[in-house]
């Protein structure tokens, strides 16, 4: 197998938050700007920071030789690393309410092949969305090991994962996803949440994730 030349690596601390790809205003009434902004702009950008702290110290810890607090930044490695991955991955999987298109025939045929029907899939998404225990993801993901998609209820943003996925559908159901319009009704926001589905993006991710990619944006 040849190197791939095409791919930059991102070097340790060098993560950036991406941007959104619609204005803060494009996904309401179902995710309103207020929202959206906090979300993207201070909670994401949190996780892109303390991904890249938890890097730069361990660069730190690897040039000393000295690993007393090993086990904190490999934990903060972990979830922070993840959080970023995940919502980087959310923003590109919305869309203006209503205009996402469907799944395309890849994605379908996928669908269908693993799930038995796109009603069966989406009932599951659905309720393991909901169902998450506190704060976590709904994902739906290809498993490159298995050459076959699955759906994961994520708890905060690594646990209960199966190695080899690459998520390429996700549904954010920590509370500050949708606290300041759904209160305590995350049933509501999961069901609202599904007219914002970027099919296009889904399909385009699913394709990367094939190929064993996960675009960031
Ligand atoms: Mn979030």
């Amino acid at each position: 197998m040849e190197y791939d030349n095409s791919v930059v690596p991102v070097k340790p601390g060098g993560h950036v938050l991406p941007p959104l790809q619609y204005p803060y205003d494009a996904l309401e009434p179902v995710i309103d700007s207020q929202t959206l902004r906090i979300h993207h702009d201070i909670l994401h950008k949190r996780y892109v920071d303390s991904l890249n702290t938890a890097e730069l110290a361990m660069v730190s810890a690897r040039s000393k030789g000295d690993f007393e607090f090993i086990k904190y930044w490999e934990n903060a490695l972990a979830f922070n690393g993840s959080g970023d991955i995940l919502h980087s991955v959310y923003w590109t999987n919305m869309t203006y309410p209503g205009m996402g298109g469907s799944p395309g025939e890849y994605t379908l045929s996928h669908i269908n092949w693993y799930f038995g029907s796109f009603d069966a899939f989406k009932a599951q998404f659905i309720a393991a969305s909901k169902a998450v225990e506190a704060s976590g993801w709904g994902i739906l993901g290809y498993n490159t090991a298995f050459y076959h998609l699955e759906i994961l209820q994520c708890e905060k943003h690594q646990n209960l994962t199966q190695w080899g996925i690459i998520p390429i559908l996700v549904c954010d159901v920590w509370e500050h996803a949708y606290f300041l319009q759904y209160q305590a009704q995350r049933d509501k926001f999961v069901d609202a949440w599904w007219q914002l589905i970027n099919w296009n993006d889904v399909n385009w991710r699913l394709l990367n994730a094939a190929g064993g990619k996960l675009p960031l944006m």
